[in-house]
């Protein structure tokens, strides 16, 4: 283990105690290793942590993919600190108040056209979760209970909630708990003949074409909606061929499925547009969202529709006082995460991060694929302002060389995000060109300081 603690192990043990320390049980995390030797951030400003131990650190991964503005904005500050003093928290269900009005009308101007409603939530997980319901719902109205079936696609990340996790195409996150919903899935789009590929592969839109397969074996009255990241991002960054999205959406739209894009991840700018369906030019019926909405400061998630889907149920609702949609979280549209939303929405369309993204994903890509041929990097993929590294397996043990590049990193004043066999970054869209070259440098010096220091 790295023993970069030692001397301000001291300074911890004043933070936190041994039982503190304990009485966590941490999220997606190797408790037994944290805990002997903590990663502790106790402030942020821009573009950079502070650690427990007084390092400045590069936030390379913006926070959990949430903090494209960067951190400490105060204009988010503000009106946080606003509407905690005028209405801390209003009732959600039957009650309402402006601000969630507000920023479901500035969600709808910013998704593509045909998107118009939104139905809020508190986090990805949740957002998923409502959407599979939605879909199910929505086919039931129209007389087909029948459509009940998701497809998802293999190392798809849809949350940890149980609909997702049912979807979802990683492994390692099912494994312990069963399957949770009816689901199959579609492959993956990761080609060997399209290792170190720059932005969307050229191979891979007739994978698509698998969905068509499923469909023939299962039947499309037993199908409710297709549910894919537009690009994967916890999976590694695996950008969608050139094609394919809209290959989806053909097949989909032949036999009367439904599409979800999950853009957990893609929402809100991180590809250079302010989604990824309006950068990859498909619009799906349904569209997942959360993270960057707030600049991850308070919990939120969105989900957004068609009209065809909200009047489905507005059809079927009965008399005008019954609840048409039984689904809703006691803090949906809270008032403190809706003020945090519109502030932090005002400030990415004001800055124009998005376009910034797009100006800059060009030396942002041309700085990773100068990583090819460091020890251990068998393939880089990228897209806007993401990028992930997939590293040679240590025999038998392929999480470890990523927990170790990125500890290294973390040391070297780097946060990356490590995950399955890759290491992830994700710069803030507020990263100037020096910060993504000390960044690269950072993963560059790292990569070879662990290939010397295994020989
Ligand atoms: N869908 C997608 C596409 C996601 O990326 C979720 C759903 C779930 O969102 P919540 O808010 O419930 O976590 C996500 C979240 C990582 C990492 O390190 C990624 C996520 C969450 C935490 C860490 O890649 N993705
Ligand atoms: N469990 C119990 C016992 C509850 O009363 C509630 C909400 O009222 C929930 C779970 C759901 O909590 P949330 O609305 O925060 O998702």
């Amino acid at each position: 283990m790295p023993d970069t603690m030692d001397d301000t192990t001291p300074a911890l043990a004043q933070l936190l105690s041994a039982e503190e320390l304990k009485a966590h049980w941490m999220p997606f995390t190797g408790n037994r290793q944290f805990k002997r030797d903590p990663r502790l951030m106790v402030a942020g400003r821009g573009a950079y942590y502070t650690t427990a131990d007084g390092r400045r650190v590069f936030d390379g991964l913006s926070g959990l993919w949430t903090c494209g503005l960067g951190h400490g904005r105060e204009e988010i500050t503000a009106a946080v600190s606003k509407q905690m003093a005028e209405l801390d928290y209003s009732p959600g269900f039957q009650y309402g108040h402006p601000l969630s009005f507000k920023l479901a009308h500035k969600v709808v101007q910013l998704t593509p056209p045909g998107l118009e409603h939104v139905f809020f939530t508190d986090s990805g997980s949740e957002s998923i979760d409502t959407a599979l319901k939605m879909a199910r719902g929505y086919w039931r109205s129209k007389g087909k209970p029948g459509k009940a079936k998701f497809i998802g696609r293999v190392k798809g990340y849809h949350g940890v909630n149980y609909g997702g996790v049912g979807v979802g195409g990683i492994g390692f996150n099912r494994k312990l708990f069963g399957q949770s919903v009816d689901a199959d899935h579609i492959p993956h789009t990761v080609l060997p003949e399209n290792s170190f590929s720059r932005g969307m592969p050229d191979n891979g839109a007739h994978l698509a074409n698998e969905l068509e397969e499923l469909v023939l074996l299962h039947d499309a009255s037993n199908i409710a909606a297709v549910v894919v990241e537009p690009l994967s991002g916890t999976a590694g960054v695996l950008p969608p061929p050139k094609g394919y999205l809209n290959r989806l959406r053909e097949i989909c739209d032949k036999y009367d499925l439904l599409l979800i894009f999950d853009e957990v991840i893609t929402g809100f700018g991180r590809m250079g547009s302010l989604t990824g369906a309006e950068e990859f030019g498909v619009t799906p019926d349904i569209m997942t969202m959360a993270k960057q909405i707030t600049n991850g400061t308070q919990p939120l998630g969105a989900v957004v529709t068609r009209p065809m889907i909200y009047e489905a149920f507005i059809d079927q609702g009965g008399p005008d006082y019954m609840v048409e949609f039984p689904h809703g979280y006691t803090y949906s549209a809270h008032p403190v995460a809706c003020a945090a939303g519109l502030a932090a929405l005002d400030l990415l369309v004001k800055e124009e991060l998005p376009q910034r993204v797009k100006a800059l994903s060009g030396k942002f890509e041309a700085a990773v694929h100068s990583l090819k041929g460091s020890p251990f990097v068998t393939d880089i993929r990228n897209y806007g302002f993401a990028a992930g590294l997939s590293l040679e397996h240590y025999p038998g043990e392929p999480l470890r060389r990523p927990f170790e590049l990125g500890v290294k990193c973390f040391e070297k004043g780097f946060y990356v995000r490590w995950g399955a066999d890759t290491i992830q970054l994700a710069p803030p869209f507020i990263t100037t060109e020096a910060e993504i070259d000390s960044l690269v440098n950072g993963v560059g010096e790292a990569l070879h300081e662990l290939a010397r220091s295994i020989g």
